[in-house]
C-alpha cells in the first residue's frame, strides 16, 4: 500500500510512527512542511523535518518533541559569551551538525530534496521523506508592534510588522495576536522532485493532526499540491488536531484565529473543505461534532485521537485507513 502524508513537526511525526507500527510493509512517503525553516548563524535549519527523520529515526528528544537527544550546549553557550544574537532558538551541538551538513551541502549546490535523502541515509526513518518544495518559503506573522515587549514608545495600535514564524512562536511564545499568516516565497515555490507523482499514484492520502494553518496549510500553499491532491484518485483522509475546542499543544488557535477560522474540529474540516478531504476523524469528546462535518459534506466519525503511546497512535492510524477504504 502507497500512502503519502503531509506532516508539519511534532503532531505529524508521532502520527507517523504510530502508522508505521499500523502498517510497517506500507511505502510510506513524506511530504514534510518547510515554512518553519529559518536561517541562523549562516546555518539553514529546518525544525519540521528534523523533528520527523529524527522522531522515525529514534533520535529525538522525546519528553521536548524536537531537537536531539541527549544533547549537550556547548555552542550555544560560546555563542552566548560573544553576545551574539539570536538567543532566543536553542540549537544544540549534536543537532548543529545536521545544520552544517546541510548548509555545506546546499553550498555545493545540491537541492534541500536531495540533502534530506542524505541525511536520512544516516537516520534510516522507514519512509521516504520529501521536502514540500526545494525553493525558499519562509512562514512570516503579522502583528502589531504595540503588543510586542521591545514596541517603541510612540508605536501606535495599528503599526503591523511581519516576523518570522519561529520569532512568534518561539521568542514571543504567540503572545501577541496573529494578524496574517504569510508564507514568504510560496508563489514562486515548486513542489519538490517526487511529491506529485507520490501524491497521483498514492492509495491513501493521510492529514495527521498537524498545524492545519502553518503546517499542512503551507504545503497545500505551494502551487501545484492542493490541485494534486484534489485530482488524486486516492481518498484523502484527515485526523483532527484540535480537540475540546484547543489544540492538544502549540499555537493552532492564535493562527487558526488569523486565517478567520474557529478553533474546533468542524471548522477546520470545513476549511479544508469537501472538495479536499473524504474523510475526517474527530476525538471521541468530540462526537457530538460529526453531525455539523458531515452536513459540510465530509464522512466523519470520532474515536480516541490522543497518541499518548505508540499503540493508541497506530489505532489511530488504523482507523484512518479503515476510513479510507470505506470512502473510496
Ligand atoms: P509542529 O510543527 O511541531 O507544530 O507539529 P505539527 O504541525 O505536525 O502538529 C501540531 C499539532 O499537533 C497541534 O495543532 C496539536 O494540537 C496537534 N497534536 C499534538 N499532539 C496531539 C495528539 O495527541 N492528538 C491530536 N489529535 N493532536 C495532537
Ligand atoms: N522550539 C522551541 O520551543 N524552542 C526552541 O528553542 C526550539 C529550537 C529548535 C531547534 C531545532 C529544531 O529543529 C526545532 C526547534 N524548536 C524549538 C521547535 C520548532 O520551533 C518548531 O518549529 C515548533 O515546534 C513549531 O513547529
Ligand atoms: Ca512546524
Amino acid at each position: 500500500m502507497r500512502i503519502v502524508v503531509l506532516a508539519g513537526g511534532i503532531g505529524g511525526a508521532r502520527f507517523l510512527r504510530g502508522l508505521k507500527a499500523a502498517e510497517p510493509q506500507a511505502d510510506i512517503t513524506v511530504v514534510g512542511n518547510t515554512g518553519d525553516d529559518i536561517h541562523l548563524f549562516g546555518l539553514k535549519v529546518c525544525p519540521d523535518l528534523d523533528t520527523v527523520m529524527y522522531t522515525l529515526g529514534e533520535g529525538i528528544n522525546d519528553e521536548q518533541g524536537w531537537g536531539r537527544r541527549d544533547e549537550t550546549w556547548s555552542i550555544r553557550e560560546e555563542m552566548a559569551a560573544y553576545g551574539v544574537e539570536p538567543t532566543w532558538f536553542g540549537l544544540g551541538d549534536r543537532d548543529y551538525a545536521t545544520h552544517i551538513v546541510r548548509t555545506q551541502m546546499m553550498g555545493a549546490g545540491y537541492p534541500l530534496s536531495a540533502v534530506t535523502e542524505a541525511l536520512c541515509a544516516r537516520w534510516k526513518p522507514g519512509v521516504r521523506l520529501i521536502p514540500m518544495s526545494d525553493d525558499r518559503v519562509e512562514t512570516h506573522v503579522v502583528v502589531d508592534t504595540a503588543e510586542l515587549a521591545d514596541a517603541v514608545a510612540g508605536d501606535r495600535p495599528g503599526t503591523r510588522k511581519a516576523i518570522h514564524f519561529q520569532e512568534y512562536w518561539v521568542k514571543l511564545r504567540a503572545a501577541p495576536t496573529a494578524y496574517a499568516i504569510v508564507p514568504v516565497g510560496i508563489e514562486e515555490a515548486k513542489p519538490a522532485p517526487g511529491v506529485l507523482a507520490a501524491i497521483a499514484e498514492a492509495d491513501v492520502i493521510l492529514f495527521p493532526p498537524s498545524n492545519p494553518v502553518v503546517s499542512i496549510g503551507t504545503i497545500l500553499g505551494v502551487p501545484g499540491i492542493r490541485d494534486a491532491l484534489v485530482e488524486a484518485e486516492a481518498p484523502v483522509v484527515g485526523l483532527s488536531p484540535i480537540v475540546g475546542g484547543a489544540p492538544v499543544r502549540g499555537m493552532a488557535d492564535k493562527v487558526l484565529d488569523a486565517v478567520g477560522v474557529e478553533t474546533s474540529a468542524v471548522a477546520v474540516a470545513k476549511h479544508y473543505g469537501p472538495g479536499l478531504l473524504d474523510g475526517w476523524l474527530v476525538d471521541s469528546t468530540d462526537a457530538d461534532s460529526v453531525a455539523a462535518v458531515e452536513e459540510a459534506g465530509i464522512p466523519c466519525r470520532a474515536i480516541p485521537l490522543m497518541m499518548t503511546d505508540v499503540e493508541a497512535t497506530a489505532a489511530m492510524a488504523r482507523a484512518a485507513l479503515d476510513m479510507a477504504a470505506e470512502v473510496r
